[in-house]
């Protein structure tokens, strides 16, 4: 049996726990490690879901939440909440928190350095110039030469932000609301998206999904940017219009794509990504979520709630992230 503190508040926490990728028991292992005070039971394996305080998902399926019926919170086991936030089912007013870096800012900067890289140096050019027997060297350009539009300042946008500026590629940042970062450029807002885009030689995606961003990365976007810019998206697939992306790729409008995520995942075999010669596509690897890191911001959550405290990384529900 749970107990209750003075206030009614539960002095130990019941977690419905759910891993859309196949690790929901290895969550659970995680959580019984790291956090105290917290009894886990792995959905949809819960005899009694209405005796659930918190729910701790990743793609959670529909049902889940309306089986919960006194649900406290839910977790992200990722830094994205489109995939809580879209279920029809989700209780109004309750908490939502995503997780913040969780280990996953230094692997993000990984994979764009990778990606920069790979436009940089010109070997997405190198390619295909092997592929054609061609052995010609192309003149190298100083990284202040290339420039580097971030979508979305939040924690991975701005610790990618930061990396690329102190390997000293020109950064503009770009953000919903004005965000003040040392030393790089940043402007906000829908009006003045394409004058960003427009300043970009590599446009790098780090965006929330919500129903303001879905399709932001557009034809109209891609006719701004310069032409043989590229794009990296390392954020959602639904952000991008796929066919005007395969389109801009087409005509050489855009050099290439860097894609670490699709609206549809895996897409479907027939899709484009898979064979474009101007796209490069991993499986939404750019970022994993460290178990570790993420129970103990759940445990500060936790002790957060139990104590009445307001909670961290809670998502504003009208905005969407
Ligand atoms: C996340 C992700 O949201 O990995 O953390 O996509």
């Amino acid at each position: 049996m749970n107990g209750h503190s003075p206030s009614g508040t539960p002095t130990t926490f019941r977690a419905a726990v759910y891993s859309a990728d196949g690790r929901s028991k290895a969550w659970e292992q995680a959580l019984q490690a790291h956090v105290p005070d917290l009894e886990t039971e792995i959905w949809p394996e819960i005899a009694h879901p209405e005796a659930m305080d918190i729910a701790v998902v990743w793609r959670p399926p529909v049902g889940m939440m309306a089986a919960l019926k006194r649900l406290r919170a839910v977790f992200s086991l990722g830094a994205g909440v489109d995939h809580i936030m879209a279920l029809p089912d989700l209780p109004a007013q309750v908490p939502v928190i995503r997780l913040e870096d969780a280990g996953m800012a230094e692997q993000m900067i990984e994979y764009v350095l990778y990606g920069v890289l790979h436009y940089h140096r010109d070997f997405d050019h190198y390619q295909a110039d092997r592929n054609a027997g061609v052995w010609q060297p192309r003149p190298v350009r100083r990284r202040n030469q290339t420039r580097i539009g971030v979508l979305g300042l939040g924690a991975l946008g701005t610790a990618v932000a930061y990396a690329l500026r102190d390997l000293g590629f020109t950064v503009i940042g770009w953000s919903r609301i004005l965000r003040t970062l040392d030393g790089i450029e940043t402007d906000a807002g829908p009006e003045s998206l394409r004058a960003v885009a427009g300043r970009s030689d590599i446009l790098v995606v780090m965006l929330p999904l919500t129903d303001s961003t879905r399709g932001l990365l557009n034809q109209q976007l891609f006719d701004c940017m310069p032409g043989g810019s590229a794009l990296i998206n390392c954020a959602r697939g639904e952000l991008v219009a796929e066919d005007d992306l395969l389109a801009a790729l087409d005509s050489g409008r855009l050099r290439g794509a860097f894609l670490d995520v699709a609206s549809q995942e895996p897409p479907p075999p027939t899709h484009a990504f898979w064979s474009h010669p101007r796209i490069e596509l991993t499986p939404h690897i750019a970022a994993a979520t460290r178990m570790e890191e993420a129970c103990v911001q759940i445990a500060e959550n936790l002790a957060r709630l139990k104590s009445g405290r307001p909670l961290l990384h809670q998502i504003q529900l009208a905005r969407g992230y």
